[in-house]
């Protein structure tokens, strides 16, 4: 039995995902946890919310609520949803967590004594009404460039342009609205990713096998002058996890934090550790999954993201684990994905343009919307979500290739036999050769997903639907039933297995289908077809009691498309 630890790119916490972000990281990865599993083999799939940096502090503000208590509500809110859409983490972990601050100060610790961390003084703007540091999204004032009177410290969003605070006309706290701002010099610790070129670029060229989608990004990072400068991992703000030196106050550090991009791919780790508490469990539990001296070493561990998640996953978070010079598990294959667009624009989060994951589950189930997202990842190139395909796709493959198969099939037999699979002679010519086929379309679906080539997959999956009902329409058992009962007997007995089939090879993309699909087959023998698929396909028995499932998928009107296509245009209210 192959382990497989798996991540998916932690959310941040402030606000509900689009589905953009979601088919770029926790659904992928989800669909390889659960086909892993699927296979029999064993797995740990963690997630989490990223919970710290100045976005949060923001958007609690925004809330009017203290910053912890907004973001335990925001995560109960996003597992609710993660649990909506089926999404099958073993732990969904917090990244402000305390398994999180120990881990986060352990690092820092240990790359200190590495010599891999030096103090820089830099000048920032404070606010002495605030008695704060401002970091640059809390400073506002008139655009240099355009004349627009609420541009960030770090951008303006009217022209676009990148900012420095000091650029800023007239610049004002947005917290107190205070102009009384001043320079003020801070220290702050950097990490020493510089000293680490040769050891990352090794680290990388060592990953023939990864995706050109991945180690274009990394290699371009490595190799471009700026990608791999020395880096500051703290912060002046007080959300966060108090720099220390493993449980030793940091001098000159007082009453700062962690960076959280240094803390946040550390949770990977630290939700782990969370597992194992929630668990009731020892530490060796999870560290048998992430140390390699504690039984890692025979773990397969895979990440998913979106591709602007690449450089901190490929360079920094590596330079943590191997400064460390501790038996950490390093990633051994990143997936990454490109941008899902939305009918002709991008999706937007702050524009609230698009659909977000709670308005999904509003209009449709999980599965509708796995389906569609999965069979259109955007591997290669960026994908682009319109309505018209959603609404193709979900007729032709879910409606009319899968579920009027089942629906078919179940109901010729309970109109013919009954509500139980009939008995019939043997199998004859037409059915080998399925069998045949579908032996040699199911070692292609299980390598394009080992390889985690989602569309591939689901193109592969789609078309073992298909051929089910090509042999049901030209077995065409409703014909055959007249002259010769017994072979539709057969025909039928074969039909109602391949429900099964299509029920265990499904469950990864549509688990709710795969599951009413047992369900109406009364059986909970989801085993993979590992062996003869003949066999395989033999295990419901003559006699073997079903029921007619209800309707798998409802097709889409053209009115409900309309509707949804204006109603998810505009902005989110
Ligand atoms: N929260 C960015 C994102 O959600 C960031 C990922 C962290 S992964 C350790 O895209
Ligand atoms: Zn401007």
């Amino acid at each position: 039995m192959a382990r497989h630890l798996i991540t998916s790119a932690i959310p941040y916490i402030n606000g509900i995902k689009h589905l953009g972000n979601l088919v770029g990281s926790q659904l992928p990865a989800d669909l390889y946890a659960r086909y892993q599993r699927g296979r029999g083999n064993e797995v740990m799939f963690l997630c989490a919310t990223d919970e710290h940096g100045t976005p949060a502090e923001l958007a609690a503000a925004k809330a009017g609520k203290p910053v912890a208590d907004y973001c335990a509500e925001m995560h109960a809110v996003q597992a609710e949803i993660a649990r909506g859409f089926r999404l099958s983490f073993d732990h969904f972990g917090r990244s402000s967590s305390p398994q999180n601050h120990r881990l986060t100060q352990h690092f820092a610790g240990r790359l200190a004594d590495a010599g891999l961390i030096r103090v820089v003084s830099e000048t920032q703007v404070y606010s002495p009404a605030d008695g704060r540091f401002l970091p640059d999204r809390y400073i506002e004032g008139t655009c240099p460039n355009c004349g627009f009177e609420s541009a960030r410290g770090d951008q303006c969003d009217n022209c676009t342009k990148q900012l420095d605070p000091v650029d800023l006309i007239n610049p004002r706290s947005t917290i107190s609205g205070s102009t009384d701002l001043e320079q003020r010099e801070t220290k702050h610790l950097y990490l020493c990713q510089s000293q680490m070129r040769q050891q990352l670029q090794d680290w990388i060229d060592s990953k023939t096998h990864w995706p050109i989608l991945t180690t274009s990004i990394a290699k371009k990072w490595l190799n471009d002058g700026d990608g791999l400068q020395d880096r500051g991992i703290t912060r002046d703000l007080d959300w966060g996890i108090p720099v220390k030196k493993g449980d030793q106050d940091w001098p000159g550090m007082e009453g700062k934090v962690f960076y959280v991009w240094f803390d946040a791919p550390i949770e990977y780790i630290a939700c782990g550790a969370e597992w194992a508490e929630t668990q009731g469990l020892q530490a060796d539990a999870w560290e048998r999954w992430w140390r390699t001296d504690k039984g890692a070493d025979d773990v397969t561990y895979t990440q998913f993201m979106g591709k602007d998640n690449v450089p901190f996953h490929t360079l920094s978070f590596p330079a943590t684990i191997l400064g460390s010079q501790e038996p950490w598990k390093l990633v051994d294959y990143i997936k990454s994905f490109n941008y899902l667009n939305y009918d002709g624009g991008q999706f937007s989060t702050s524009r609230g343009r698009g659909v977000f994951m709670d308005q999904a589950l509003e209009i449709l189930p999980a599965d509708y919307w796995r389906w569609w997202l999965l069979s259109h990842a955007p591997e290669s190139s960026d994908a682009e979500f319109t309505w018209e395909n959603f609404q193709t796709s979900v007729n032709k493959d879910l409606a009319d290739v899968l579920g009027n198969f089942v629906s078919r099939i179940t109901k010729f037999c309970r109109s013919k036999f009954g509500e139980a699979v009939p008995e019939g002679g043997a199998w004859g010519e037409q059915e080998a050769a399925l069998i045949e086929t579908l032996t040699t379309r199911l070692r292609a679906y299980q390598t394009f997903m080992d390889e985690m080539e989602v569309r591939k997959s689901a193109q592969e999956l789609r078309a073992i639907w298909v051929l089910g009902n090509e042999y049901l329409q030209s077995a065409a058992p409703w014909v055959t039933f007249k002259q010769d009962p017994d072979r539709a007997a057969m025909q039928t007995r074969l039909g109602l297995n391949l429900i099964r089939l299509y029920a265990v090879l499904s469950a990864p993309f549509i688990p709710d289908a795969s599951a009413a699909m047992l369900a109406g087959l009364q059986t909970d023998d989801a085993d993979w077809p590992e062996g003869d698929l003949a066999a395989w396909l033999s295990a419901l028995p003559a006699g073997h009691a079903f029921t007619v499932p209800e309707v798998l998928f409802t097709k889409i009107t053209d009115e409900q498309r309309a509707d949804w296509q204006t109603r998810f245009a505009g902005i989110r209210t």
